[in-house]
């Protein structure tokens, strides 16, 4: 296991690199070239860039964070082919650098999804929410309007402006994309890039839809164990596997979450761990890492990690905002920085557990 922290690269995000290195036990980012649209190759030396400036903070690049797929290979057009191009092109110049696992998701038009960016909590720290009976009221366009305009002013991922600037348009081209389809079209994505992976050891690690059900009447995939089991066998190699999001699949509390990691030895490549308060089916808050602080337990998910002998990286998930830091919603220093610590703490106490059992039955 890696501990590690998203960063999006010094133009766009709030946290330092240096403040990321004085995290103890934090030994990579999880990063991205924020600034190429989906669907356009990335340059060998821009890549080259990234790492060497991460590597002079005293940290390394631990994977990327995401390589986002184009449109057309979501819908299944034509133009996909040209874009699986471009994508392969980039998964070479990554294995090229060393780097060996890449997180992606499949969700039509909207990123994940949140419908307060900064609900109030009772000790006043503010946290990212969601309630279905909001989205269940408001057009596509004016989500994404609201959603932008309560960012701090940051570029949040998978909202860029001038890709969701056509959301009707967007919404037009998926109208023929049924669950299957999308289905479909993900798993011909992963034939088509199974050479270049397999030729450099990258993993494919893609991450759940968050929340876990479909939005705006849009097809969601990676919903559920069953949902994830059936991509894993549609391409069963090791370089298809998942980042276990415990925020995304625990978006609807009948996902067992210890269950799912389980379920998966081998073909969990990453790890997005973080808790989440349920208060009503389709309304939930983001809570602290702290297991007593929202509804999952956080141990157990932890120990299912270990039991089942990951040892990809790990990173913190979305943290609330706290003692006055202003950062993109979710991507604050601090609550992240106590997030880490906490699975290190979790991770510490199994792993000492299991070698004094060891000793003893020695
Ligand atoms: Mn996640």
């Amino acid at each position: 296991m890696q501990m590690t922290l998203r960063w999006f690269g010094e133009k766009f995000d709030s946290v330092k690199l240096w403040q990321i290195r004085q995290i103890p036990g934090v030994t990579g980012v999880i990063t991205t070239l924020y600034d190429i649209p989906a669907g356009e190759v990335w340059p060998i030396e821009r890549i080259k860039a990234l790492q060497e400036e991460v590597r002079e903070a005293g940290l390394e690049i631990a994977g990327i964070e995401s390589v986002n797929i184009h449109d057309t290979i979501k819908i299944g057009s034509e133009e996909r082919e040209k874009y699986i191009d471009n994508y392969i092109e980039t998964l070479d110049n990554l294995g090229q650098c060393g780097i060996k696992l890449v997180c992606y998701n499949f969700m039509p038009v909207f990123d994940w999804t949140r419908t307060d960016l900064a609900k109030v909590r009772p000790d006043g720290a503010t946290v990212l929410a969601y309630d279905q009976k909001v989205v269940d009221t408001i057009d596509p366009q004016t989500f994404f309007d609201q959603t932008n305009d309560n960012s701090n002013g940051f570029v949040m991922p998978g909202w860029e402006p001038e890709r969701l600037a056509k959301v009707k348009e967007l919404f037009k081209a998926y109208e023929s994309v049924d669950e299957d389809t999308l289905f479909n079209n993900l798993v011909y994505f992963l034939k088509r890039i199974q050479g270049v992976c397999e030729k450099w050891g990258i993993k494919m690690a893609i991450h759940p839809d968050d929340p876990a059900w479909p939005v705006f009447n849009l097809p969601r995939i990676i919903t559920s164990k069953e949902k994830i089991l059936k991509l894993m066998k549609a391409v069963d190699a090791p370089f298809n596997g998942l980042t276990f999001c415990a925020g995304s699949f625990g978006s609807n509390p009948n996902n067992d979450l210890p269950g799912i990691i389980r379920a998966l030895p081998g073909r969990v490549h990453f790890a997005h761990v973080r808790n989440l308060h349920h208060f009503a089916p389709g309304v939930f808050e983001e809570a602290a890492h702290l297991s007593s602080d929202g509804t999952f337990d956080l141990y157990e998910i932890v120990r299912a990690l270990y039991e089942t002998g990951f040892d990809g990286p790990i990173r913190p998930d979305h943290g609330r905002a706290i003692w006055g830091e202003v950062s993109m919603p979710g991507y604050g220093l601090y609550d992240r920085a106590l997030g880490a610590e906490y699975i290190l703490g979790l991770w510490e106490a199994l792993d000492k557990s299991e070698k004094r059992l060891c000793s003893k039955e020695a």
